[in-house]
């Protein structure tokens, strides 16, 4: 029998299908800006995934995914409350980069600032034509907070998000997939059902193999190459050592898996 997901506060929403779990920013009144209650949420639901779900799917309710930090909290923080705060974001979205299953995240409309942070932290984005991106932190006075200076430049570069977070410059759809803020580009309205007809993929992987390219490979690209030669050396032998590798080598070898095809 399932296991039920956690408890959500009103400002997130989430449902199974299957071995997947979709789960949606429900603050579409303030285009899904990330508060308190939301980070804490998304933290919360990421440590308590039940077992049985194999991969995530995350959306934003409404015409945006999110306008990123809710600035109305910011206004009553003091330096002090503000380092904190920051560090409840890293903490919460380590919880997923750094999770138990891979994490699709469906885009559309504005995905700016926090919400370009939490998308950072994901594994595989999709974006509807309608995406755009921006760091509009310059205009608003503040630095990014949620880990964007770790991880956006890892996407995209520096130099790219020096010129957006100091010019506010927004990158359309197109733009960012060129640029690997999205993986996969679909029209508007298509992007849940790419995001779960991906995730669904994604939990029929050897669960090792999630493993693996989850917490293994972004830290081998970190890694001096003698030291990242040797964990990889180590992280394929052990993946391909379960018994779930050699069953899948071996249904290929028998002619009873498919083979890679590219349409
Ligand atoms: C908000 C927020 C927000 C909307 N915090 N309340 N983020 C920004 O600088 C982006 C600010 N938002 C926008 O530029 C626009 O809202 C959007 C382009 C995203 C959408 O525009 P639109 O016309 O569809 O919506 P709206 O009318 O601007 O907003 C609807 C309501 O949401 C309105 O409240 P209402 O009470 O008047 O209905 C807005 O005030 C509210 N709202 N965005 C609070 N962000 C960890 S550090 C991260 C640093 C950052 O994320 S900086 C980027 C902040």
């Amino acid at each position: 029998m399932s296991q039920p997901l956690p408890e959500l506060p009103a400002s997130l929403h989430a449902q199974r299908q299957d071995n997947i779990a979709i789960l949606r920013l429900n603050r579409a009144q303030k285009r899904n800006a990330l508060n308190d209650e939301i980070v804490i949420g998304l933290e919360n639901f990421f440590t308590k995934l039940p077992d049985d779900i194999k991969a995530v799917v995350l959306h934003g309710a409404g015409d945006h995914f999110s306008a990123g930090l809710d600035l109305s909290e910011l206004r009553t923080h003091s330096v002090t409350e503000s380092v904190f705060h920051s560090r409840s974001w890293h903490n919460a979205f380590d919880k997923i980069e750094f999770g138990r299953v891979p994490v699709v995240t469906v885009m559309h409309g504005a995905v700016v600032g926090g919400g370009l942070e939490l998308v950072a932290a994901t594994h595989v984005r999709v974006a509807e034509r309608s995406t755009f991106y921006a760091l509009p932190e310059g205009i608003r006075g503040i630095f990014v907070g949620g880990g964007g200076s770790v991880r956006i430049p890892r996407l995209v570069g520096v130099s790219r998000m020096m010129n957006m977070m100091l010019t506010g410059h927004t990158h359309s759809a197109e733009e960012g997939q060129a640029m690997s803020l999205s993986h996969h580009l679909v029209d508007n309205g298509a992007g849940l059902a790419k995001g779960i007809e991906l995730a669904t993929k994604i939990a029929a992987n050897a669960p090792l193999t999630n493993f693996a390219v989850m917490h293994a490979l972004p830290r081998i690209a970190e890694q001096d190459r003698s030291s990242g030669y040797v964990m990889e050396a180590l992280m394929a032998a052990i993946a391909s050592g379960d018994e779930a590798a050699k069953q899948r080598v071996t249904d290929f070898l028998e002619k009873r898996a498919p083979k890679v095809s590219h349409q």
